[in-house]
């Protein structure tokens, strides 16, 4: 029987966000030290250690809680997403791929590090993301370590991020529909932030009907995500966003409020944050509330 998430606990929100936030910055920060070869070392560090949200790993250790599960089980997996995700922005911003000078307020990798080292950053890092995993997890059966790893290899792969990639950039200069766009934002943003969740309720030891419950969830967030990101594009005024503001409209780049017109955007937005609450109403209200606030804080940010 569903709970009643009208009457969600007291939850501070911005004190979780923090210090969960700090727990996966310590993590990471350990995970990578600074040894030979310095060079890469530096490279990888200075992206993972850039300063981002943290909302997939956030989302992880939630996830894990949720079902029941102590953080520390699934900080190994929440610690590897963040590394695929920042080795996906440093080989996002190269110069074959999007050419960008800025990420994260900070310079990208290659204008640091020169291009062969970003490139290698990256590949170090998403190696390094399964080894963590693979070595890492300490008090969880290796039942439930193998079926993590394949969610996240899957996430990545050719059904996953480079899926995504891939048909975006084969669909420069063309005309994109709704459903291809969907199928860019599922695959680029939507795919490892379910690894991330999903990978969290297994680590916690998750029942199956659990497991597909948070997938569904977190499909409904992936997608409110990009959704959302596109709405801030533009939306946001200049000197919010600096030098991409407005890029959306000015550039033939498809996106939500383009294809469907903004107020159907912020709409169809809405519609996906109350899609994934409702997941969250067959749990434990107490429990539930930081992925409850997590879809709300997803749905409202303003970076
Ligand atoms: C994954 C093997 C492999 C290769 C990379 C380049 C590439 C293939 C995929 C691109 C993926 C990409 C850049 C997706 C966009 C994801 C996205 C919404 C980024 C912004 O995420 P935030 O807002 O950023 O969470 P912060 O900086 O806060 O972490």
């Amino acid at each position: 029987k569903p709970h009643n998430n009208n009457q969600v606990p007291k939850f501070q929100f911005e004190e979780y966000m923090k210090t969960k936030a700090t727990n996966v910055n310590k993590a990471l920060d350990e995970a990578v030290p600074l040894q030979d070869p310095i060079k890469i070392h530096q490279a990888m560090r200075y992206s993972l250690l850039a300063g981002g949200k943290r909302v997939r790993p956030i989302l992880c250790l939630a996830s894990c809680e949720l079902v029941g599960g102590d953080e520390s089980l699934a900080v190994p997996i929440a610690c590897a997403v963040e590394m695929i995700h920042t080795m996906s922005l440093i080989h996002d911003d190269l110069p074959c791929m999007d050419n960008d000078d800025l990420r994260r307020g900070k310079p990208t990798s290659h204008k640091v590090f020169g291009e062969e080292t970003a490139v290698l950053a990256g590949d170090a890092l998403l190696s390094l993301a399964f080894e963590h995993v693979a070595a890492k997890t300490i008090g969880v059966s290796p039942d439930r370590v193998v079926r993590a790893i394949a969610e996240l290899g899957s996430a990545v792969g050719s059904e996953g991020l480079v899926a995504g990639q891939i048909v975006d950039i084969c669909s420069e200069g063309k005309e994109v529909n709704l459903s291809e766009l969907e199928y860019i934002h599922v695959h680029k943003t939507a795919k490892l932030l379910e690894a991330a969740v999903v990978g969290g309720a297994i680590m916690g030891g998750g029942s199956g009907v659990e497991v597909e419950r948070v997938r569904r969830y977190a499909r409904y967030v992936g997608l409110l995500f990009q959704v959302v990101d596109d709405i801030l594009d533009v939306t946001k005024t200049s000197s919010e966003l600096g030098k991409t503001a407005g890029k959306d409209l000015a550039s033939d780049k498809a996106t939500y409020p383009k294809l469907m017109g903004l107020d159907k955007a912020t709409a169809f937005a809405a519609e996906l944050a109350a899609k994934a609450k409702e997941e969250l109403h067959y749990f434990d209200a107490a429990k539930a509330a930081p992925l409850f606030h997590l879809a709300n804080y997803i749905a409202h940010r303003q970076n």
